[in-house]
Formats: C-alpha cells, sequence, structure tokens
C-alpha cells in the first residue's frame, strides 16, 4: 500500500504487482532466484540476514505511453531498468525517485531494479552505523502513464487570516513535449476553486503558484486531527488531463521565545525516537505493524515522534496525520565527526537526501519541525559550517516549519544559535553517573550562552537500556529491566520538571538491530534502549513511561 488514499484519478496509476524475482549477484546471495514480495527488505528471507550486495528485482508490467515508475524506497542503491535499458539511478533508502520512459509501445513490458547495500568509497551517508542499512525494495513502486505534460508535485502552505484560513499553493509541472504546453490548472480544496491560465514551454519544468481562501474551517491539531483533501488538476482545452490529490490540515506552527505554537496554543511535547524496523520485516513493516507503533506510542502517553535519522515512509506520515501524532522528520546522517563529514560528497548527498524529503513530505501537517545532522561535528567551523548550510537549505524549501538539530552530549557547541529549534541528547545515568538535573543544567547552559537563549528547547534523545527478559531483583545491573525502570524514571521526571523544556523524546520506542561492527557495545547485536523490544514486547518500563507521561 502506498499511501492511505488514492493520490490521482485522472491519472493512470497502479502499484506493481507484489511477487517479484529476486536474484542476488554477489558473495554470501541466494543460489538461486527467489520470489519474494515488495516491498520488503532481503534480510527478511533466511538466507539473506547478512547479505550485503547487490539483488537485482524483476517484474513484468503492462504499460504504454509516457511511463512514469516512481519508487518510494530502494536500499541503498539504486538502478532501474525497462526492457534493459537503465532509466534512472538513486542513491539514499528512504526517498522516493521516478523512472521516466517516453514514447513505450503499448504491451508487456519488463521492469528490473537493481539495489545495492554494500558499503563503498563513493557513499557518505551510508556506513556501518547504530542502526541497521537494510537491502532491498523496501517502500512500493507505482507505475504511471502520464501524458507529455504532468504534475511532478503540489505543494499547500495554509495560513491563518482574520477571516479564517488561505492556502499558498505552488504546483511543479513538466513538459516533456516539443512544443508550449498552454493550459489551465485549477486547485479544489474545501469546495472552493483557484484556476490560472498556464505556459510551460516545451523540455521544462515551471512552478506555478495559486492562493486561495478557504473561510472557516476546522484546523488540525493532535486532540482533533482533521484533514482536507487537495485537488491539483491541469486541463487541456478544458479536458482534464492530469491530477495530483493530497491531504493537509490547517495549522501554523510559530516560534515565540521559550515556546513553540501550534496554532497559537504552546506544545508541550512527549515522545518517542523511533526507527524504521521490526524484528520480522527491518526497515519494511506493513501498515498494520506501523499502525499498531502508533496506537502503542499513544498509549503510552506520547504526541509526538521522531524518525531518526531519516525520512519515513510516507504510509507512515500519513497515519500520523490521521492520529494527530506529532513528527520531527529529520535527513538521513548520524553520529559523523568532521573527518566523515568531510567526505568529498557528503555535502551533495545530505543536500539531496535533505531537498527530497521536504519536497516529498511538505503537505504532512503532523510534521512540525525539519531536522538534521544528529550528533555531527556542531564543535568545529567545518562542521558547524555544514549544519548552517543545511539549515538555511530547509528554510528555502519550507518556510513554514521550524529547524533543529539533535546535538551532541559533549561541550563546544557553535549552532545553538542557528536553529530555531535547540535539540540536545543527553544520557546521564546511563553513559555516565552525572545526577540528570546537573547533566541537563550543563548542557542548557552551554546551549544558552552560546545563542540558544530564549528558544525552544527539546531533549531530543535520553534513555537507558534493558534486554528484554533480563531481570536483576536487586534493580542494580546495568542492561536489566529494573534498572532501565530506575533510570527512566529519574530522566523523565528531571526533564518534563524543568521549567526551560518543552520537550522530551524518549530514546527509543523499540529495540534495532545495529550492524555488526557495532555489537561489542551492543549486546544481541541489538541497541537495546527501546521500552518494547523489537516485536514489541513490552518491557516493564512500559508502565513507568505511560504513568509519568500520562501524569
Ligand atoms: C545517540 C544517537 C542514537 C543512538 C543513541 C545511543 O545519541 O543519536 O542514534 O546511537 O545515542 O543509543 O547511544
Amino acid at each position: 500500500m502506498e499511501r492511505l488514499f488514492d493520490t490521482h484519478i485522472i491519472r493512470k496509476s497502479r502499484e506493481c504487482a507484489p511477487v517479484w524475482t529476486l536474484t542476488t549477484l554477489d558473495e554470501g546471495g541466494l543460489t538461486g532466484p527467489e520470489k519474494v514480495i515488495v516491498p520488503s527488505v532481503w534480510e527478511s528471507h533466511p538466507a539473506l540476514r547478512k547479505y550485503r550486495g547487490r539483488g537485482v528485482y524483476e517484474q513484468k508490467i503492462t504499460a504504454g505511453g509516457n511511463v512514469r515508475i516512481w519508487l518510494d524506497g530502494v536500499s541503498f542503491r539504486a538502478k532501474v531498468y525497462l526492457d534493459g535499458a537503465l532509466l534512472a539511478e538513486h542513491y539514499g533508502a528512504y526517498t522516493g525517485f521516478e523512472a521516466l520512459e517516453q514514447s513505450l509501445p503499448e504491451g508487456e513490458h519488463t521492469l528490473r531494479v537493481e539495489a545495492d547495500n554494500r558499503y563503498d568509497a563513493d557513499s557518505a551517508l551510508h556506513i556501518p552505523n547504530d542502526y541497521y542499512a537494510y537491502g532491498g525494495i523496501n517502500r512500493p513502486v507505482i507505475v504511471e502513464e502520464v501524458g507529455n505534460v504532468y504534475i511532478t508535485w503540489l505543494h499547500v502552505t495554509p495560513r491563518k487570516t482574520a477571516g479564517g484560513w488561505t492556502v499558498d499553493a505552488q504546483v511543479s509541472l513538466r513538459n516533456l513535449g516539443d512544443q508550449p504546453f498552454h493550459g489551465t490548472l485549477r486547485l479544489s480544496l474545501t469546495g472552493k476553486e483557484a484556476t490560472e491560465e498556464i505556459e510551460i514551454q516545451s523540455h521544462e519544468t515551471s512552478l506555478f503558484e495559486l492562493s486561495m481562501d478557504c473561510g472557516k474551517v476546522t484546523p488540525w491539531s493532535p486532540e482533533n486531527p482533521k484533514l482536507y483533501q487537495v485537488t491539483a488538476k491541469l486541463l487541456e482545452n478544458g479536458e482534464a488531463i492530469d491530477d495530483i490529490i493530497d491531504r493537509i490540515g490547517f495549522r501554523e506552527i510559530r516560534v515565540e521565545g521559550k515556546k513553540l505554537l501550534l496554532n497559537g496554543q504552546p506544545l508541550l511535547l512527549k515522545g518517542f525516537n523511533r526507527h524504521e524496523e521490526y524484528g520480522s520485516f527491518g526497515l519494511s513493516a506493513p501498515v498494520e505493524a506501523m499502525m499498531q507503533d502508533i496506537h502503542l506510542m499513544r498509549d503510552l502517553g506520547a504526541n509526538c515522534v521522531r524518525t531518526c535519522h531519516y525520512p519515513n515512509d510516507p504510509l507512515f506520515l500519513d497515519l500520523c496525520d490521521e492520529t494527530g501524532l506529532l513528527v520531527w522528520e529529520e535527513s538521513h546522517v548520524r553520529g559523523f565527526t568532521e573527518d566523515k563529514m568531510r567526505h568529498p560528497r557528503f555535502m551533495e548527498q545530505l543536500r539531496q537526501c535533505t531537498i527530497e524529503m521536504a519536497e516529498q513530505h511538505y503537505n504532512h501537517p503532523a510534521i512540525f519541525v525539519w531536522g538534521s545532522l544528529n550528533e555531527c561535528a556542531d564543535d568545529t567551523e567545518y562542521g558547524a559550517a555544514c549544519y548552517r548550510e543545511i539549515f538555511s537549505l530547509l528554510r528555502k524549501l519550507d518556510q513554514s516549519r521550524p529547524v533543529t538539530a539533535a546535538l551532541l552530549e559533549r561541550p563546544g557547541g557553535k549552532v545553538y544559535g542557528d536553529m530555531d529549534v535547540v535539540s540536545i541528547n543527553i544520557y546521564p545515568q546511563w553513559y555516565h553517573n552525572t545526577p540528570v538535573q546537573d547533566g541537563l543544567n550543563r548542557k542548557l547552559l552551554e546551549a544558552a550562552q552560546g545563542g540558544g537563549e530564549n528558544k525552544p528547547v527539546i531533549v531530543s534523545e535520553i534513555g537507558a537500556g534493558a534486554i528484554y527478559g533480563y531481570h536483576d531483583p536487586f534493580g542494580e545491573a546495568k542492561w536489566s529491566e529494573e534498572r532501565q525502570c530506575a533510570i527512566l524514571k529519574a530522566q523523565i521526571t528531571a526533564v518534563l520538571s524543568h521549567p526551560d523544556v518543552m520537550g522530551i523524546f524518549l530514546w527509543q520506542f523499540a529495540d534495532v538491530r545495529v550492524a555488526e561492527e557495532w555489537a561489542m557495545g551492543r549486546p544481541r547485536t541489538y541497541n537495546n534502549k527501546g521500552v518494547v523490544d523489537e516485536y514489541r514486547r513490552p518491557k516493564m518500563a512500559y508502565q513507568i513511561v505511560k504513568a509519568l507521561f500520562n501524569k
């Protein structure tokens, strides 16, 4: 399932059939072709649990004309071929991309997707890390037939006015044809319409802006997550030739001093860091499992989730829009020293991921903040310059949301003054024995003195590990469920009672598999700081967190 609703009525668009043939090309792979389900990761196949290499997926599609294949996520590099011809290449597992073939003869064609999860010298972001870098087609593949002119994306920004709400829309259109296109663009929302006569030169992509007064509508909020369908339609000589449908919520996010306001109301954030990762499915979970996570997080008293450390499946974001769970979404990078940030392709690859994230997820009302560069070198001149560049890129892509980055606990941060929301990751009582209050105050003081005074502050990570089912009756042993309870209790109590902090994201919701290279500091080759384990079995901490979050 790609989304929770139809994204086109006029454009012919359908998800590929689920059963594909997978062949592996490198050592440690399959002995022959296997039937697999797309989307999934190949690690869910018992023979490929640790496979790092290339996998070739094949599927027949029936289509003709201008065929646009949309791949929502291929891990980690992808090459897309149609009838043997290379159509597209992509870097990055967590954002979508298109492969386009023009004037394809009507009939059956062979779609071939080569996924590659090897670490290579050319790859800056994809390295062995504190989560697992899976392989395969991890999100849906969509086959579309478009005319010579089609809509590439639609962004809608709601704005509160004296009389109600207005939206400002941006529509990106592409003309594949040899002739200039003349037509009409129509935006429909809340029963109202706005139209504009447009012209696009041949072989160009153009951006059009429309505004529309929507009058009185029901605003979107975590308590009442009201969604509205918005449609952009393209007409030629009065006839509809293409469309794109999305959902929006009427809400505005604003920073005011130390407060983060949603439609004027200050937010108090209580939530979780959540990797897209499930015991049996790795990165690629069925929608029921995503929804179960949301139910569990809400049961725990959470009102927000952080998509550490990469953009999430649009389907999960749809569910957050639907249930009112606020989202911190961030582009893909975790824990880079200056050294790694100096990789010649680092900024190019991070920029690409950041642009694709903001472009593809712009309309989700649940996303309240953009993040990037989790725990990188914010303490060096070079590192700080990278942070600044990504912050300004995010602000250019989206003026309606604040920007932030989860910063390391060590001192010396240089970018507090550059972000709208100050976010700090601290682990008192787990990685060191400092009393929680002291550890928190130390970092808050540094942030305030370093340019972050009078800004909202979020504790973006705090937590402790426990191995599911390991008990210590004295409650002292690290990795016991009892010790995790005691530490989380001290951490949550200190953070939530601190007058300068407006949010907490616990590290973490569920245990996650990590790279083999991390195994010595990570029992079971898992990051065990989940409140539930990788199969969502609650640890003792579940009830503690639930009680404290619901207090
Ligand atoms: C970091 C990091 C997480 C995770 C966590 C931990 O701060 O951002 O990805 O590694 O710490 O468990 O130590």
